[in-house]
């Protein structure tokens, strides 16, 4: 990262929110991405926690879980070498270029945000403005660091329109001031549906057997696939609208192993659904197994998770400052020495 002397490489941002167990919709979704990117791009990677409080937390429960994602980024493999890896709340930026950005966007465009709909029903005693006001911070934390790419899953696609449409608004009527980014988003697996009800998204903050948790043992993780929903056909074939159970668990093997569709149905119609679900359920722990191998170890070595967590925020600030400078100018803000 900032090696002057290399052809300047291209930025990757993403975030995830410590709120609850990181399910494997998130790691096939966006996670997994993280490490596959991480040689193409400079990266970085932030725990959005900022994000997290627009849902009530548990003081004590958030600030266990952010050390434990920030455990989970480093047991992916990052390097942190290469990449950033921090927590949104340590670089002051983000929030200062959410309420300029605020002044550039319309309350009509959040109103629409389905991703708020849904959570201002699922939580109807708490729709706080900061929950409106999400994916405006969200676009502060991609366009902060002039970011090229955003790996995300599906349900992101419309925050990642947004942002985009701010950008090219601001620099519209600024000139030329932020990069206007693209989604990373998987074309297998990025949206995976819930074990219980395959018609809607795996949600890490629904009941524990809808999803498989990234930590979960590989006991858990064979029981919950066993008993995940499918239909009574026997038939092992690709058909999301008829089939959104079995199609659902044909995404995951597809994504974790590379065969086509076509390929997982010639391999396993016919032989009953116990064998298919086993096979999933093996490539699934094959998968995670080496990854809660490391976390254990990660977890356990606070003084390396306090050096990464420093070392990348001062890094990042160090990036977002010459944002903001270019951002104030452009607006208007008085200069700091005159
Ligand atoms: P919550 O359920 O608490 O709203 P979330 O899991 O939707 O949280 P994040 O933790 O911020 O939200 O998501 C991290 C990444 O995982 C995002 O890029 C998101 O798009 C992706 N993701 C979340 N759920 C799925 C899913 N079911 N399938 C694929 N990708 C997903
Ligand atoms: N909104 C995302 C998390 C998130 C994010 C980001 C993702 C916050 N800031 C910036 C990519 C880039 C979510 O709910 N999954």
């Amino acid at each position: 990262m900032e090696n002057n002397n290399e052809v300047k490489r291209k930025i990757l941002f993403s975030g995830v929110q410590p709120s609850g167990n990181l399910t494997l919709g998130n790691y096939i979704g966006a996670l997994r991405n993280f490490k596959l990117l991480e040689d193409q791009y400079d990266c970085l990677y932030s725990i959005v926690d900022l994000h997290a409080i627009t849902v009530r937390q548990d003081p004590t429960e958030l600030r266990k879980r952010c050390l434990q994602l920030m455990s989970l980024f480093l047991a992916l493999g990052l390097d942190p070498e290469k990449s950033l890896i921090y927590f949104q709340s340590h670089v002051s930026q983000h929030c200062e270029l959410a309420w300029i950005l605020n002044c550039f966007t319309y309350m009509g465009e959040l109103q629409r945000m389905t991703q708020f709909k849904d959570k201002a029903a699922k939580h109807a005693d708490n729709i706080n403005a900061g929950l409106f006001d999400y994916p405006v911070l969200m676009a502060a934390d991609i366009l902060l660091y002039q970011a090229d790419m955003v790996p995300v899953g599906q349900d992101q696609k419309q925050h990642l329109e947004l942002t985009r449409d701010i950008a090219i608004r601001f620099n519209k009527i600024y000139g030329d001031t932020f990069t206007v980014p693209e989604g990373y988003i998987p074309k297998v697996g990025g949206r995976v549906m819930s074990l219980q009800d395959p018609t809607r998204k795996m949600s890490k903050s629904d009941p524990e057997d809808t999803f498989v948790a990234v930590l979960d043992d590989p006991n858990v993780i064979r029981k919950k696939l066993r008993r995940a929903v499918t239909d009574s056909d026997n038939s092992v074939f690709y058909d999301p609208e008829n089939k959104p159970g079995v199609s659902n668990l044909m995404g995951i093997l597809s994504a974790l192993t590379g065969d086509s569709m076509e390929a997982i149905s010639a391999q396993y119609d016919g032989k009953g659904y116990g064998v298919f679900k086993d096979a999933v359920a093996d490539a699934v722990i094959a998968e995670l197994e080496p990854i809660q191998q490391r976390y254990q170890k990660i977890l356990g070595d606070k003084a390396y998770l306090g050096e990464v967590m420093t070392r990348s925020a001062e890094r990042a600030s160090r990036m977002a400052m010459r944002t903001m400078s270019k951002v104030h100018r452009k607006v208007g803000l008085a200069a700091y020495k005159l």
